[in-house]
């Protein structure tokens, strides 16, 4: 995969693609990212990427030829797919990434100031996406994230141990309760079944939980058809047990004086 990143602080960019996985996908050549300084696709000696909004109203509005020229320039001879991370975007979630990650090429345009001119996405722009509904000063990091989450993508960037297929999301489920030493923590054990060697146990256990936190903390995600599809049998048994527990349990807690 290769990621060309337009942007007016690209230096911003640099202990971030020089750190950790990135870093050492970047190094194996698993993961390809160029970061392009946009105001060297000005043309003026003032280098200037923004001016006045048309119609006034406070702020500077980000001039269109610079980054068309940028973009162009980004995508000649290969052609790419080329984001803007903005607020107006689509939502940023594992299945949008897990879409992305199967191009070859993305040109990732990180915006500053109010805005971008229009005419930018009605020319260069092919998708935009936000990473969650709050304004940001600039779309460096929305890329960043994006970044991070496409390189979990590509084969060999995420080592086997903590491998992407038990991220949380994959399943449409939240991930269950993680253990380490010491044995206890301020008081509180680990629970038994994981030091209990029974490695069929351990995997009903961390089924049972990754069903509890999502009915816990994320209800909205078994609502989603696609969620509710992918659950085994034993899995939806338990799922209506724990809601018949929930309801009990919110009962009881009405029926107290
Ligand atoms: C943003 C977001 C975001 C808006 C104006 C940059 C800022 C400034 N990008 N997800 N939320 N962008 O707030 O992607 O130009």
């Amino acid at each position: 995969m290769r990621v060309q990143v337009l942007t007016i602080f690209p230096e911003l960019f640099e202990p971030f693609l020089s750190t950790s996985l990135i870093g050492k996908a970047r190094e194996k050549g698993l993961l390809e990212v160029r970061v392009h300084d946009l105001r060297d696709s000005t043309e003026d000696r003032h280098r200037s990427v923004d001016d006045e909004p048309y119609g006034g109203g406070g702020g500077m509005v980000m001039t269109a030829p610079p980054w068309i020229r940028a973009v162009r320039a980004a995508s000649e001879g290969r052609p790419a797919w080329r984001v803007l991370l903005s607020p107006q975007g689509a939502r940023l979630d594992d299945a949008k990434v897990r879409e992305l990650a199967t191009r070859e090429d993305l040109v990732l345009l990180c915006g500053r100031y109010e805005g971008i001119d229009e005419r930018v996405r009605q020319t260069v722009v092919d998708e935009e996406i936000s990473i969650g509904d709050y304004v940001l000063s600039g779309g460096e990091l929305p890329a960043m994230v994006l970044i991070e989450a496409l390189s979990r993508q590509v084969p060999g960037v995420v080592g086997l141990a903590d491998s992407v297929a038990n991220d949380s999301f994959r399943s449409g489920l939240l991930d269950y309760p993680h253990y380490t030493r010491p044995p206890v923590v301020e008081g509180l054990a680990v629970p038994e079944v994981l030091t209990s060697g029974n490695h069929a146990a351990i995997l009903r256990w961390r089924e049972r939980e990754a069903l509890r936190a999502t009915l816990e903390k994320r209800p909205d995600l078994l609502e989603r058809p696609e969620v509710l599809g992918a659950l085994t049998r034993e899995q939806k048994r338990v799922l209506q047990e724990m809601r018949e527990e929930v309801k009990e349990k919110g009962e009881r807690l009405l029926a107290r004086p």
